[in-house]
């Protein structure tokens, strides 16, 4: 069989140096030969493929943009291909390495002790030692600075108390970041698994990400040793946690642009193939519409990405940037999901074909990470100065 080509309807490639093509394609290949064949089991089951960590790790994916402690210290635009080739094959993986190595081993990169780094860091790249993040709650989802979980300084431990919600890896995870508030400031606290008082919960009845982990998180007087407190969160309170979700943010943008080309390609396959009317439904002018518009979307979603990721490594990019891309990413991702699942007909309803497991995937990488409507209130603030959020 050829090669995946991917979607390049302008020749975009020669905006990519020869080291970023090759990582895209190898793994664009990996993700053609290993993800895509057992993926619809996997979102059937409700499983998340575990068995590909160690290849992913093999290949340098985890923690992929970091320096140091056994990570492949790539660049911002090689890093996003990456996720857009992923989240090709299911949001799920994306989800896993993006919660991996953006939400866990950045901040212990960024704000960790040197002890903290060499005890987490190495494990985390080679996929032996699994992260999440910890930053949702019940009564505070889209406003986590309201959060409840809180953390008393008892002389020689932390103690902490309280619960997350709808947090990716939460069970199969070695170690949680919690954000939690130690006297109205939020600071991260490393959880290790086995530890007194914390437990987590699988949650289930999932339409969408079935092949992703979703956990609450319950701290219970839980102990946590001075040395587990990431020192760099002490006094930045709630940029914390959101210069993490800003290096999340950028690969789900890629990402979501990736599962949109999945999508099209679905669709412009099925419509040459298919005959109504003694033609190929390709051939009528409302589903060449329709391509054009998802074609048009793609490029422009590309080309938005590919500027925030030169920009992120210049050091120019702004959070609110990385959330324009964000919000482009999860609206035309979707809306072209949702597009190609009509043009397949009936066919489009069910998981013999991958447009429905990405259109329900896509609902939740639109909610996760600031829904669009908070990313259309942080472009907001941007342009105006005036902030939504405060009173
Ligand atoms: P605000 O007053 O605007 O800012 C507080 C301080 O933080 C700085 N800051 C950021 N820094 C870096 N990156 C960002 N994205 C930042 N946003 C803000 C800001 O400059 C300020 O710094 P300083 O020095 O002036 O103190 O913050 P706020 O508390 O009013 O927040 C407003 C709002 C609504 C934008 C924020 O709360 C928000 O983004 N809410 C959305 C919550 C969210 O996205 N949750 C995601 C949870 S994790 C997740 O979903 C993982 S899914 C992963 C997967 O499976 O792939
Ligand atoms: P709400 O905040 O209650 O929002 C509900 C609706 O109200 C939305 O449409 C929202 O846009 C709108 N709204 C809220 N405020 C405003 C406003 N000011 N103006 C206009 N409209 C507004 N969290 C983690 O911490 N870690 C994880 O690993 C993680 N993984 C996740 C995995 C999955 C599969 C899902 C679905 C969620 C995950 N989340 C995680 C949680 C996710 O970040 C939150 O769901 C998200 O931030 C939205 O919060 P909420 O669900 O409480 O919605």
């Amino acid at each position: 069989m050829e090669p995946y080509q991917g979607v390049d309807y302008m020749d975009l490639d020669t905006l990519l140096t020869e080291e970023e093509r090759m990582i895209r394609d190898t793994t664009r290949e990996w993700v053609s030969a290993r993800v895509i064949p057992i993926i619809e089991e996997h979102y059937r089951a409700g499983t998340f493929p575990d068995e590909l960590i160690p290849e992913m790790a093999e290949m340098g994916l985890l923690g992929a943009n970091l320096d140091g402690y056994g990570c492949a210290g790539l660049g911002a635009v090689a890093y996003g291909l990456i996720m857009q080739e992923l989240e090709r094959g299911d949001s799920g993986l994306r989800s896993f390495v993006s919660v991996q190595g953006a939400l866990c081993m950045w901040p212990i990169h960024t704000y960790g002790s040197e002890e903290q780094k060499q005890k987490w860091l190495p494990g985390m790249a080679n996929g032996t030692k699994i992260g999440c993040f910890g930053l949702t709650e019940p009564d505070f989802g889209s406003n986590p600075t309201g959060m409840i979980t809180r953390a008393e300084d008892k002389g020689d431990h932390y103690l902490l108390n309280g619960a997350k919600m709808w947090i990716t890896n939460g069970c199969i995870s070695d170690v949680a970041i919690v954000w939690a508030k130690l006297d109205g400031r939020v600071m991260g606290f490393l959880v290790e698994k086995g530890t007194p008082g914390f437990s987590t919960r699988r949650q289930g009845h999932k339409m969408s990400l079935r092949a992703s982990v979703t956990s609450e998180l319950i701290l219970q007087d839980v102990k946590i040793p001075k040395e587990n407190l990431l020192p760099g969160t002490e006094s930045i309170h709630m940029k914390g946690p959101l210069s993490c979700l800003t290096q999340a943010r950028y690969g789900i943008a890629w990402g979501a642009i990736g599962a949109g080309m999945a999508c099209y390609d679905e669709a412009l396959s099925y419509g040459k193939e298919r005959i109504q009317f003694g033609r190929p439904i390709a051939q009528f002018q409302l589903f060449q519409r329709k391509l054009a518009e998802m074609i048009t979307e793609i490029t422009k979603g590309f080309l938005l990405n590919l500027q925030v990721g030169r920009l992120k490594e210049q050091g120019k990019a702004h959070p609110s940037h990385v959330s324009m891309a964000k919000r482009n990413g999860c609206y035309w991702g979707l809306w072209i999901a949702r597009e190609a699942r009509d043009m397949l007909g009936a066919n489009g309803i069910t998981d013999e074909y991958v447009v429905m497991r990405h259109m329900c995937n896509l609902e939740s990488v639109k909610t996760y990470e600031g829904t669009h409507d908070i990313h259309t209130l942080i472009i907001g603030h941007r342009v105006t100065g005036l902030p939504a959020f405060e009173g």
